[in-house]
């Protein structure tokens, strides 16, 4: 039984796995994130009149956080700006997908890219009669984000979840997968989070602020389980999945990627070097290796939307494939 979902669990987790969810906090407002879940994917999969489903993709985005004590003063982070999440979560909506962005929170968000960092302050003033106006030049970057946004959330096609360490992924990622088991090849998993490879078990953790004056600190991290497999085999096991390499040796980038498609059964991994990410990727599958760059006569260009295309091809062969 999954205590957390109240549902039965046909085949049961690897032990670390279940080692690991077992010894999870529990999540803030489980079941109101599972409703949430519910009722957008039914939204998305029941046709309009003659019509046929949306499909639905979950977008991860951003770092994961390693809390180092129960009552969190210190943790350990990975780097992501969730750029690339949002810029993607743009794409697929406009290729007609519903997306549920998985976050973290305080990273870039879908239609806000053109905003200055600290838009509240830098994009609205005051005027004398109170009423609250949009400053030159921001007013058509503000429009667009708005509207955008708005359009995406009220016609039913972003949701948004939130997290912050590794205990809130993992565990909304598993709840995600496991509602959209059943759109079956319909499915896409673009799993471009900086997940950490290893935590803190929150049994073993401190639960006050660490003392300095204890002298140098030794602290035993381990290994956080690969869930992909239990994503592939478990939770969604007909979803096509995209994950993400990202190194900053090139020497070793496209070998660890292929490691990873072939263990984890992904359909694609997207390869990526730190400091060239935003210019180029290379998609990797069973026989193939896909240079992906953003058009560099165009100021404005990204990486991500010659990605989308891509992916979107790919994915619609793979649903055809699964309908023969
Ligand atoms: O979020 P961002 O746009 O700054 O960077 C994207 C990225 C490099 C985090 C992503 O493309 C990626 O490779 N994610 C997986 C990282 C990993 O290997 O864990």
């Amino acid at each position: 039984m999954d205590s957390r979902n109240g549902s039965v669990s046909e085949t049961p987790l690897d032990a670390e796995i279940e080692s690991f969810f077992d010894s999870a906090p529990p999540l803030k407002d489980s079941a109101g994130i599972i409703k949430k879940l519910k009722e957008f994917i039914e939204y998305n999969s029941t046709p309009p009149r003659k019509g046929s489903p949306r499909r639905v993709v979950c977008v991860t985005s951003g770092g994961t956080t390693v809390p180092l004590e129960q009552r969190c003063v210190r943790y350990i982070d990975n780097f992501s700006s969730g750029h690339r999440g949002a810029t993607s979560t743009e794409y697929f909506i406009k290729a007609g997908y519903a997306v549920i962005f998985l976050y973290r929170r305080g990273t870039f968000q879908p239609y806000c890219q053109s905003l200055p960092e600290d838009p509240l302050l830098e994009c609205f003033e005051c005027s004398e009669d109170s009423t609250i106006q949009v400053r030159q030049p921001h007013t058509e970057a503000v429009k667009r984000a708005v509207s955008d946004h708005h359009a995406a959330i009220a016609g039913g096609h972003l949701l948004k979840l939130p997290f912050t360490t590794i205990f809130e992924y993992l565990q909304i990622l598993q709840s995600i997968a496991m509602s959209m088991k059943d759109l079956g090849s319909l499915a896409v998993f673009y799993l471009a989070a900086a997940v950490s490879d290893f935590y803190v078990p929150w049994k073993s953790m401190a639960e006050h602020k660490i003392q300095s004056a204890s002298g140098p600190l030794d602290m035993r991290l381990v290994q956080v389980p690969k869930m992909l497999s239990a994503l592939k085999k478990e939770w969604a096991p007909m979803a096509f999945c995209i994950s993400f390499k990202l190194e900053t040796d090139s020497k070793i980038l496209l070998e660890k990627a292929e490691m990873a498609l072939k263990k984890y059964r992904m359909h694609m991994v997207v390869a990526n070097e730190l400091s060239t990410r935003k210019e180029e990727v290379t998609v990797v599958t069973g026989n193939e290796k896909i240079l992906v760059c953003r058009d560099k006569t165009q100021a404005d260009s990204d990486v991500e939307e010659p990605l989308i295309e891509l992916i979107v091809g790919r994915h619609s062969a793979y649903v055809k494939d699964s309908d023969l």
